[in-house]
């Protein structure tokens, strides 16, 4: 009975799309739905509702890197819920959100002490901004108001991320509502330079230097915060180039200017540190996380502030809020309590160190892949990797899509943006099946031809 009625609510879906869904070709999903139907997850796979097992090769949406279902935080899940489900954390507060701010500042930084919880990426990002201009107002340097970020940058959907994010075509529909005073640097991303690197390319320091152009064309005073990704995850892992993150700190350090690393994708291990700021040896004045904190399971991200900042803000009347801002969800019991499982099992089964000694493994599977004629350039770093396709003449995007269709049911969810594939496996994965994942991939595209 169930199983009739849900069949019939898909069969209204493909209709009509009442599900109208995020980042996705719509029409396209419902016109292959069974294929693109995951009914159930376990470690590192899902099953597809035509019954394909298929290795998670992104950790869902780079936010699974313990695997699914794992044992610990469905206890944990199960407990909280029982236990406290939900608290306001406006003039209230909890252990969870207390204790789970405490371990994430002591991973973070020396002198990053300071959490503020949100919801997702976007919201992390957003915050962070706030907390940027915020901070120059309390300073007494309120026309510090532009905010500088990069072309190809992704920093999630709010009005902010958008506006200091680079990613055309998340931009051009909403041109309108973009935040004023926003500049960006150029990216990093040259492939003549650079093509077929292994971890950060020597090409393109120099490239920092564009912050120095636009400080002196806006003039310090005007501006207040920098955002980068350490590595630009979403436009298919670009490596910062060797010194580049370095030269970014040195100059926002002399002008005044905070940086901020959106670290949503490379925080919680993926570099084989706890942040891109340790892997890179650089540290911002704010780190933005979220997906791993709680291995997605349930929802969190959140902003992590140096003293400096937390103490500006900490003055003024004891009676008034210091920051008017904040999500009815922020510090969320049942966020907090599977974040402390997280952290629990990443230190337990040192999987931090796991991504280290994962990283040459993938590296050499991906780059073995470079001899196929289709490929124009392979990447890595950390546990992450992008490949470029050439595209179909006059098809861009082709070759991925077709990619994407075929691993979904020869085992392989590809994450597949126009022609680039990226990979953020779970830190869970064997060694076998990293090199099992290319040895399907290598399979799969030489039978597109
Ligand atoms: N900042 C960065 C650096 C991100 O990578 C966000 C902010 C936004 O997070 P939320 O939780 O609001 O989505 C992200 C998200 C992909 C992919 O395929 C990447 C993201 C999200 C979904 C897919 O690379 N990054
Ligand atoms: N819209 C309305 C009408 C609300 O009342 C609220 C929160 O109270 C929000 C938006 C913001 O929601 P959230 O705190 O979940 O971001």
């Amino acid at each position: 009975m169930a199983q009739d009625s849900e069949k019939a609510d898909l069969l209204r879906n493909e209709r009509e799309g009442v599900y109208w869904q995020p980042f996705t070709a719509n029409r396209l999903l419902r016109a292959n739905m069974e294929a693109r139907t995951l009914v159930s997850a376990k470690g590192a796979y899902y099953t597809t509702s035509e019954g394909n097992k298929v290795f998670d090769t992104l950790s869902g949406l780079w936010c699974t890197p313990l695997g699914h279902a794992h044992p610990r935080i469905v206890e944990a899940v199960r407990k909280q819920a029982e236990t406290l489900d939900f608290a306001p954390c406006f003039q209230l507060t909890h252990p969870g959100a207390i204790s789970l701010a405490e371990r994430i500042a002591d991973l973070a930084p020396q002198e990053m002490n300071h959490v503020f919880f949100a919801n997702s990426g976007s919201e992390a990002v957003d915050t962070a901004l706030k907390v940027a201009l915020g901070y120059h107002r309390i300073k007494g340097a309120g026309n510090r108001f532009r905010m500088i970020g990069r072309e190809r940058g992704y920093h999630g959907v709010g009005f902010g991320g958008m506006s200091v994010g680079g990613i055309v075509s998340n931009r051009k529909m909403f041109a309108a509502g973009m935040m004023p005073g926003v500049d960006h640097l150029r990216h990093t991303y040259e492939p003549q330079h650079m093509a077929f690197t292994r971890g950060q390319p020597t090409w393109g320091t120099h490239r920092a230097e564009d912050l120095v152009r636009l400080v002196t064309l806006h003039d310090a005073s005007t501006i207040a915060a920098v955002i980068v990704e350490p590595v630009q995850g979403s436009t298919g892992v670009i490596v910062p180039p060797v010194g580049y993150l370095q030269r970014l700190r040195e100059i926002c350090t002399a002008n005044g200017i905070l940086l901020i690393f959106d670290e949503v994708i490379t925080g919680f291990g993926r570099m084989g540190e706890n942040f891109g700021a340790q892997r890179f040896g650089v540290t911002p004045d704010i780190i933005t996380f979220a997906k791993a904190v709680t291995n997605g399971i349930v929802p969190m991200g959140g902003v992590i502030v140096t003293d400096e900042i937390y103490n500006t803000f900490m003055t003024g009347p004891e009676n008034a809020i210091e920051f008017c801002h904040g999500y009815t969800y922020s510090g969320h019991p049942m966020a907090a309590a599977v974040g402390h499982v997280v952290l629990d099992v990443m230190r337990e089964e040192g999987l931090v160190a796991r991504v280290r000694e994962l990283e040459p493994v993938l590296e050499d599977a991906i780059h073995s892949l470079k001899d196929l004629d289709v490929i124009a350039d392979i990447r890595n770093i950390g546990l992450t990797a992008g490949i470029d396709f050439k595209p179909v003449d006059g098809k861009p995007g082709a070759r991925g899509l077709a990619l994407f269709e075929a691993g979904l049911r020869n085992g392989l969810l590809l994450r597949c943006t126009g022609d680039t594939v990226s990979f953020g496996p779970p830190f869970i994965s064997t060694a076998q099946e990293l090199r099992d994942m290319v040895s399907t991939l290598r399979k799969l595209i030489s039978q597109m031809g």
